[in-house]
């Protein structure tokens, strides 16, 4: 089996590419020129800059692939308020180019949608409505649609995948848990916006195992989550816990945005009933795993982690994590 993945240098591109190759998938990385992250081995790079279509098309065709994974994006939802017309470029425009080049093809496509095209809520499933609240969100639902517009009115063979927050030592330095994860790990303060904001967040490597398997059925939605949701005080309290230092957090009205989604908490019953699709990290084992990451191995031994330790709960608000 043949597969293309956009956007292969980013956190997902990594974690997929990885678990395509174990699969036996021979993996093309679409990749925008001048980006300098190192691939993983085996992994053969294809110039796919989203916003050109003839790029877009190049890749599809020279590569010829049975599924194509997009996850290119604009992916951070504060950036996006400072370029909204290029994250529609991306995020939108991107997803159509693709589309159109599979027109007449029977090459599965997996589109990366996102919770954030909720804007806020608990229990959120394939059937909540739609209220996004930033650029991203807004381009992400419009990508959302042409999905469904391809698949009834051509036969685009399009899945989506409704993903909530997913993290790891591989995301990127300016989303708030590798951020947070960074400080406490070296004993340092963090500035932060919106300390309230609740997520329901996953890991990666968990997440692009459902991306595999919704392209195995029927083109169809799909939402990933735990299931579970916590603050980003919550999250500040339990990395700095794990990393067995005092908490030291700065709130700094740069870090707010204009509008922000307040809560987020998805159901996941449907890609675990028609995937058979579970995590297998919770929240503690996430953010244990993202700190630990940090820092040197030679020094890890010190740390108190794992079962029994007086630092497991160490999540606010009376609430355990066990
Ligand atoms: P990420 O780490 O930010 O990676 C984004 C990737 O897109 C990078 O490889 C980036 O390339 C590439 N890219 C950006 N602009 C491009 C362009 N114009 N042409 C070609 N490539 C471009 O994001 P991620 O966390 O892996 O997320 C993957 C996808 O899932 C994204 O679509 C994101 O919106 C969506 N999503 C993520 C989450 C989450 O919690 N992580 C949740 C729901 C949905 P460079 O390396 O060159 O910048
Ligand atoms: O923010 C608050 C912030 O940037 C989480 C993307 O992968 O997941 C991600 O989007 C929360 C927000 O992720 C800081 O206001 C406070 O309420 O880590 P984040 P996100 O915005 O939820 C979704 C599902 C995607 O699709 C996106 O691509 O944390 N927050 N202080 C902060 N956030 C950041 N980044 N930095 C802070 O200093």
């Amino acid at each position: 089996m043949r597969a293309l993945i956009s956007g292969v240098s980013g956190q997902d591109g990594w974690y997929l590419s990885q678990h395509l190759k174990s699969l036996g998938y021979r993996v093309f990385g679409g990749y925008r020129r001048g980006s300098n992250t190192i691939l993983p081995d085996g992994v053969e790079p294809v110039p796919m800059e989203m916003t050109e279509y003839e790029s877009v098309r190049k890749a599809i065709k020279d590569t010829k692939p049975d599924e194509v994974y997009n996850l290119a994006a604009q992916s951070h939802v504060g950036e996006s308020f400072n370029c909204p017309l290029y994250t529609g470029s991306v995020n939108h425009a991107g997803v159509v180019r693709i589309l159109e080049a599979l027109r007449g093809t029977r090459t599965r496509l997996y589109q990366a949608s996102t919770s954030e095209m909720f804007g806020g809520g608990r229990g959120l499933s394939e059937k909540s409505p739609f209220l996004p609240k930033s650029p991203y969100a807004i381009a992400k639902v419009a990508a959302h649609n042409a999905c469904t517009v391809y698949r009834v009115a051509y036969g685009v063979r399009a899945s989506t995948g409704i993903l909530f927050n997913h993290e790891s030592p591989r995301r990127g330095k300016d989303f708030v848990t590798r951020k947070v994860c960074i400080a406490a790990s070296k004993n340092e303060p963090v500035k932060l916006g919106n300390l309230e904001a609740v997520r329901d967040w996953g890991h990666a490597k968990d997440y692009v195992k459902a991306m595999h398997l919704m392209l195995q059925h029927d083109p169809d939605d799909f939402v990933v989550a735990t299931g579970q949701s916590y603050s980003v005080q919550e999250l500040v309290n339990l990395a700095y816990g794990i990393a067995c230092n005092e908490v030291q957090v700065e709130k700094v009205e740069s870090e707010e945005r204009p509008w922000d989604v307040e809560e987020l908490e998805g159901d996941p019953t449907k890609a675990r009933e028609v995937l058979g699709w579970e995590p297998e990290y919770d929240f503690y084992a996430l953010i244990k795993e993202m700190v630990e990451s940090e820092i040197p191995p030679s020094l890890r031994r010190d740390l108190p982690y794992g079962a029994g330790s007086k630092h497991q709960g160490v999540v606010g608000g009376g609430r355990s994590l066990f």
